[in-house]
């Protein structure tokens, strides 16, 4: 007997359903971007908001939205993912301070995949951060207040910068043909650019920051638009230059990432998770003598010896057929006993097994228990694996 309650599915089915049956209102509340009119002539068949903004999440054909991304082209307007800008003498120091790894050797044309803890090491964000010049960073977020709290902690502080959210709005060009594609548009120099390094640049006059980065493993580059009133005008030279190579409209895709072990900030983590909670241990410095918000919490995190959950992978016994986000956390047992939880299920069309992400007891995981998972089906066992699975 597994001992689960099978009624947790319901729940997550009806909610399922009602993400279904029901029209998004809209309202100045919730931004457009400054790709809409294209989106929409694209045929934008679902979205859902991030960080107040609308992200359009599918066009109608999720398998054909994979398959671009994995064989050829796609381009995803992710202008959700909102700069943070903080400009000024204390641009650097401000920084730092705002994040849980050591800038010190951070060059101009550098990006870094970075955490940003509160004070008691439970992350925040995990933003793309850019260093423009030395006295100007853009901190590229996930979804959540970071403009409010980037500039609350600047103010407190007494740092000499000026922090705001300036008119940039990436798209994303991802998949193994991005890099021809835009080698032909912005020169062969780019594929020499490494993951996350950047370069000022244009398009027919259009401002952009080019970046090799965005949320796939299939390689890719995001254009960062510095100009609102021009992102139909990029996507229309990006989509007919790519017509060569099929491109086609996409998403952040969420059986891709899940292959890839992506961090979904908000979906994955607890809210009271520490950054070695979600994967990002490789990427926090404790053993520095630069000072930053909760680096006490986390230095005691490694002294006592690590965390006490880790972000793993689960191989389910079952089959599976929705292809969706789940809309809530559910249960992962061993007995009777919560061990964690689980914040993604999916079909992997390349592994041909239904995988899945989770937030496990580092003793569990340490153990290579089987736990037991919600799925449609009901509760099935599940092996613990590292990530990514791909
Ligand atoms: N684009 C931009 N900003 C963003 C995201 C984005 N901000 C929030 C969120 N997405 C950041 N999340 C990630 C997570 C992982 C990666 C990129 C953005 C990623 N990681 C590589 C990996 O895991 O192999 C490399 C990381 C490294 O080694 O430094 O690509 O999508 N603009």
């Amino acid at each position: 007997m597994l001992a689960i309650d099978p009624l947790d599915w319901t729940i997550v089915q009806s909610s399922l359903h009602t993400a279904r049956m029901h029209r998004i209102t809209l309202s100045p509340r919730v931004r457009m971007t400054p790709f809409h009119a294209s989106v929409v002539k694209a045929g934008v068949s679902d979205i859902t908001v991030y960080n107040k903004m609308v992200l359009p999440t599918s066009y109608g054909d999720l398998q054909a939205e994979y398959d671009r991304l994995i064989n050829g082209v796609a381009m995803w307007d992710v202008s959700v993912e909102r700069q943070v800008e903080i400009s000024g003498p204390d641009a650097h120091a401000c920084t730092q301070y705002l994040t849980a790894r050591d800038l010190s050797s951070m060059v101009e044309g550098q990006g870094k995949y970075v955490a940003i803890c509160d004070h008691a090491g439970r992350i925040l964000n995990d933003p793309v951060l850019m260093k423009l010049s030395g006295n100007r960073y853009w901190l590229s977020i996930a979804d959540n207040d970071m403009l409010l709290w980037c500039k609350a902690i600047a103010a407190e502080r007494g740092f000499d910068v000026v922090v705001t959210e300036p008119d940039v709005s990436p798209l994303a060009i991802q998949g193994p043909k991005a890099e021809d594609l835009l080698a032909e548009l912005f020169g062969q120099h780019i594929r020499k650019l490494k993951y996350f390094w950047f370069e000022e640049t244009e398009l027919d006059g259009i401002p952009l920051v080019l970046c090799r980065s965005g949320w796939s493993k299939q390689g890719g580059f995001e254009l960062f638009l510095q100009d609102g009133s021009r992102g139909n005008d990029l996507w229309e030279a990006v989509s007919s230059a790519g017509e060569k190579y099929a491109i086609g409209p996409g998403a952040p895709n969420h059986v891709e990432r899940v292959e890839s072990g992506l961090l979904s900030f908000g979906g994955d983590n607890t809210p009271d998770s520490n950054p070695f909670e979600v994967g990002m241990g490789r990427y926090v410095d404790t053993d520095t003598d630069v000072e930053y918000i909760g680096k006490a919490a986390l230095v005691d995190v490694v002294a006592s010896g690590g965390p006490e959950r880790l972000f793993v992978g689960v191989e389910v016994g079952a089959e599976l057929t929705e292809a969706w986000p789940l809309p809530e956390r559910t249960p992962i047992m061993v007995g009777a006993e919560q061990v964690g939880t689980l914040s993604a299920i999916v079909h992997s069309h390349r592994l041909d097994r239904t995988i899945g992400l989770a937030q496990i007891k580092r003793t569990v995981v340490e153990a290579n228990a089987t736990v037991v998972v919600q799925t449609p089906s009901g509760p099935a066992a599940a092996t613990i694996t590292t990530l990514p699975f791909i």
